[in-house]
């Protein structure tokens, strides 16, 4: 019998052996591990890319492990992936660093008080996964200081460091309300910090949770330094991978996602054992007791479970590293989930 090839039986037939295809998908079970995956696996340890010291982001504390908010984004991908969060090693970088070191494979992650912005998305060979951190540019003045909106830094100087997307912003803000800045720039974040701290800049300018955590470490008293209230840029912070890995791509994000979205449902560090007898499909396939999500990730039905229970979830990361009860002391804000004011939508965990 000939095929009748009507453009109508075509598209039939095309339809038909397209769907054929994503039921043969569907049922193939684990999806390929991508490049990073193996890698990861092979080495038996995660190499995650964080700021060399930034108190609630990534520092090493008095014993010199690793703390900060950063850093347990990292942890938990390790627990996921790999089935311990304690299977990451650190690599401290500078804002110059970090995109050399992701493109050349020496890191598997990026999770650094990292801005993505549409030129570093389309033109570094990296990629963004979700967004960790709703940051914005600021400025922070000494409280002695008559200045009390950055409209009033008319002919001040600002400390500023390079390789960031700080310099820029306040170029652009400057000429815009013609505020005449003396941009006094460094190379070095030790000598940006030096110099603000010793008051030889009349503002500093980075994002405001940078600001925040850095007059924690370098103020004898942080309430001597004021934070402005404008926000002259959006800073969405979060982890980068290099571009055409999407398997790694996708297990980033997802446990990203996969932390606040235990969040939402009340799944915390301490309950996720209890809640393995929970009624709800959403919060059973959450802690690993219902639907095999995992398989699709080419991992296991526990990875979620498991960086739960290693770091807690998206809101206990926030709280213990720079909740108002820590130094740092920021609020909730736009990093509060979206059915609670802020911007934390995580995309559905099915
Ligand atoms: N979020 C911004 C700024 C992040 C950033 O790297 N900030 C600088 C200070 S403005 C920093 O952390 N430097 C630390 C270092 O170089 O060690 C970006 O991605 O460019």
């Amino acid at each position: 019998m000939t095929a009748i090839c009507t453009p109508c039986a075509l598209l039939r037939r095309v339809r038909s052996l397209a769907l054929a295809g994503l039921l043969a998908l569907a049922a193939a079970g684990p999806v390929v591990a991508g490049p990073t995956l193996d890698a990861v696996r092979a080495r038996g340890q995660l190499v995650c890319g964080v700021n060399t010291t930034l108190v609630g982001f990534s520092a090493p504390d008095a014993q010199g492990r690793w703390q900060g908010f950063d850093v347990d984004i990292c942890r938990a991908v390790a627990a996921a992936v790999l089935g311990s969060a304690e299977k990451v090693r650190f690599v401290p970088l500078t804002a110059p660093q970090r995109f050399g070191v992701l493109q050349s494979g020496e890191i598997d992650l990026l999770s650094r008080n990292t801005t993505i912005t549409l030129a570093r998305d389309a033109s570094m060979g990296l990629q963004m996964t979700a967004i960790a951190f709703y940051d914005g540019q600021g400025f922070m003045v000494p409280a002695t200081s008559k200045v009390r909106s950055a409209l009033e830094l008319k002919n001040k100087s600002v400390c500023v460091q390079q390789g960031s997307t700080t310099i820029r912003s306040l170029t652009e803000y400057a000429r815009v309300h013609k505020l005449n800045i003396r941009q006094v720039v460094f190379d070095r974040f030790e000598d940006a910090n030096a110099t603000y701290f010793a008051g030889k800049c009349d503002a500093y300018t980075s994002d405001a949770s940078q600001l925040a955590s850095l007059r924690v470490k370098f103020a004898a008293n942080p309430a001597d330094h004021v934070i402005l209230p404008e926000v002259i840029a959006k800073e969405p912070l979060g982890p980068l991978v290099r571009r055409g890995d999407d398997e790694w791509v996708s297990i980033v994000r997802w446990v990203l996602y996969g932390l606040i979205e235990a969040e939402e449902l009340g799944v915390t560090a301490a309950n996720v054992e209890a809640l393995q007898r929970s009624a709800d499909p959403t919060v059973l396939r959450v802690v690993g007791a219902g639907e095999d999500t995992g398989k699709l990730l080419g991992l296991d039905r526990e990875w979620l479970a498991r960086a739960v229970r290693a770091t807690g979830n998206y809101g206990e990361i926030f709280e213990r590293n720079l909740g108002p009860r820590t130094p740092v002391g920021l609020p909730r804000g736009l990093n509060n989930l979206w059915n609670k004011g802020g911007l934390q939508y995580a995309l559905p965990v099915r």
